[in-house]
């Protein structure tokens, strides 16, 4: 989504925030823009539909000056992606660039337009230049004018204000979606996130909900929601200065599949303590969850995170006997689901930590007074931030726009937490809790083995790039994993595709298979395993074309049926899930890149989703 980035430095801007949307590239975008102050404090902007190479283009052949400005990387919600559509925003001295949505832009606009301003564009965010620029021209400050403005806005914002003739000030704001300010030495920045300001450094300031804040070079002021002056502490962000790199990888979404053995076992050394084989949870809100008092729990997510909760579902009924429920945050959030009032627990997953219905979905349920607990990647993120308990995956930064190694990291946590939670509910005995534990240990092996298919996986792909439509059927654990598989291959590939539960295919989707359809079994050889290989019959009876992912046992098994097959290594069946999405990641990576699309930022998408 959308990356700010706001400079107040000592030598060009133009460069500097260049560099820093590079950084935000990863988050997907459609268009990019900058404006700066010269010497003299006269406003210079750029703007370029496409990618950032276009607006470096621009710059080379028009170049700004100043040390001073604002960026921006902008993915489209109110107008097409073009020039005029990409911010900043200007009205009279003001620019403005901004993250999120203005729902009341509408009725601002009328009311604008009515006092004579004329309007460029079709987006939201340019009415809050001219509704900042209105209140200037009425006699107030800047900062008077934003105090102002901030109180008519509604919906969503992050926003970077640069004014004309203010070569000392950048106001920043943010109510829903994050900004962080940068502290440098005679230098002071604003940005989307820590990785954005992360060259120039160090030293963080996270705005809280509802804060606005006005910077110098020298000083920084932060306001909270009642425009009460107010201090935040400073992070001191580790390991972000460093560029996040391909290596010799071809693309970001490859590297991070390969990083899969590394990434679990990070994940999972933060949880198993392997000489005691036992499992013991980190963060400091740990111990105030008391397992054997929950009575529900309920988890919330949005896209590959969501099919992360749908795996923990069984293992948090098989291992923990606890009732569970899942569901969309999007859908959760406008539901009015009624929620226990005693012993619920409300458990949150999102890579980013910052996806707006996520984040708006937690907050809900701590109004209603529920204990709540998130699974995140990015501990200073703001679901990390306002959960109870933060419970840490450990992937490191994943930049591929399609989730692969936060994935099996979250999936790796919660398999972590339901053996947690099974022991101090008492419905799990020790013998399991070793058996699993070490299960887990396991994990980061036998992904190394799978991607040892990585070549006949490619060779598979060659086949199914031809498909206008794949289906991926898997029962019980594995049906969310072929839901994933199927995402995947839509997300990269823009094949569709559709999972379904396997003893779900004669109820419909059996009507769509013909020799041209590929059907992919997720199928370890496990208790349903023969109800899977009926359902295979059933797909290769009507001449589908069968793509079986299944272990030895389950190809000697299947020995008869016309398929391809990918053979996975034997693996316990607790951990199975976790191994199978490496296959069906393997294989939306390289349909996608047979069929040469954008693979790391694939069309429409974006890294996190900070809009509705
Ligand atoms: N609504 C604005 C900004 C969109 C955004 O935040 N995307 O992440 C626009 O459409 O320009």
């Amino acid at each position: 989504m959308c990356g700010i980035i706001g400079i107040l430095g000592s030598e060009p801007a133009a460069p500097r925030i260049i560099e820093a949307l590079k950084r935000l590239e990863y988050r997907g975008y459609d268009s990019a823009g900058i404006a700066t102050l010269d010497a003299d404090g006269a406003m210079q902007r750029r703007r370029a539909p496409g990618k950032l190479k276009n607006l470096d283009e621009a710059l080379a052949s028009d170049p700004v000056t100043g040390d001073q400005g604002i960026g921006h990387t902008r993915w489209a919600t109110h107008g097409l992606p073009t020039q005029a559509n990409a911010h900043p925003h200007v009205s009279g001295p003001v620019a403005v660039v901004h993250n999120g949505i203005i729902e009341n832009f509408r009725e601002l606009r009328h009311e604008l337009e009515a006092k004579g301003h004329t309007f460029q564009t079709e987006t939201d965010t340019e009415t809050i230049a001219h509704l900042i620029a209105a209140n200037m021209k009425s006699g107030m400050s800047e900062i008077e004018a934003v105090q102002a403005g901030l109180g008519r806005l509604e919906g969503a914002f992050a926003l970077a204000f640069l004014f004309e003739g203010r070569p000392d000030m950048l106001i920043g704001a943010r109510k829903g979606s994050p900004l962080a300010i940068g502290i440098g030495e005679g230098e002071m920045f604003l940005g989307s996130d820590a990785l954005a300001v992360a060259p120039f450094t160090n030293r963080v300031v996270y705005l809280e909900e509802g804060d606005w804040c006005v910077l110098s070079r020298e000083s920084y002021r932060i306001f909270d929601k009642k425009n009460a002056e107010v201090t935040r502490p400073v992070t001191l962000v580790q390991g972000a200065g460093a560029a996040v790199e391909k290596g010799n990888y071809r693309h970001f979404m490859q590297k991070e599949i390969f990083e899969q053995p590394d990434s679990t076992a990070r994940t999972i050394g933060a949880y198993v303590n392997v000489l005691k084989q036992t499992v013991e949870l980190p963060g400091e809100g740990a111990a105030a969850i008391d397992w054997s008092e929950i009575t529900s729990l309920q988890m919330i997510a949005c896209g590959t995170a969501h099919y992360a909760t749908r795996v923990a579902e069984y293992w948090f009924e098989q291992v923990a006997g606890l009732p569970v429920k899942t569901d969309i945050a999007s859908e959760f959030r406008y539901r009015e689901p009624a929620l226990p009032k005693t012993g619920g627990l409300a458990l949150f997953v999102s890579q980013s930590g910052e996806t707006a219905d996520t984040l708006a979905a937690l907050r809900y349920c701590k109004e209603k007074g529920l204990k709540t607990a998130a699974v995140v990647n990015v501990p200073t993120s703001s679901i990390a931030r306002e959960a109870d308990l933060v419970l840490p995956t450990l992937a490191g930064p994943e930049i591929g726009v399609a989730s692969t190694k936060a994935f099996t990291a979250q999936l790796s946590a919660l398999a972590a937490v339901a053996i947690a939670a099974g022991r101090a509910r008492g419905t799990m005995s020790r013998d399991a809790e070793i058996r699993l534990s070490r299960a887990l240990t396991e994990l980061p092996r036998l992904i190394s083995t799978t991607l040892l298919l990585d070549e006949s996986i490619a060779r598979l792909a060659r086949d199914i790039a031809k498909a206008t439509d794949v289906i991926y059927l898997g029962r019980g654990v594995h049906y969310p994993i072929a839901l994933e598989g199927a995402l995947k291959l839509k997300e990269i590939s823009y094949i569709h595709a559709e999972g379904y539960a396997s003893g779900e295919l004669k109820h419909g989707p059996i009507a769509l298979i013909d020799e041209e359809t590929p059907v992919v079994f997720v199928a370890p050889f496990d208790g349903l395993f023969d109800k899977s290989l009926s359902n295979l019959q059933e797909v290769a009876a009507r001449r589908g074309e069968v793509i079986l992912i299944s272990d030895a046992a389950g190809i000697r098994a299947a020995a008869d049926a016309p398929a391809h097959r990918i053979e996975l290594p034997d693996c316990d069946p607790f951990i199975a899930p976790i191994l199978y999405s490496v296959p069906v990641q393997l294989l939306a990576y390289h349909v996608a890149v047979e069929k040469g699309t954008d693979v790391d930022q694939p069309r429409n998408l974006a890294k996190s989703v900070t809009v509705e």
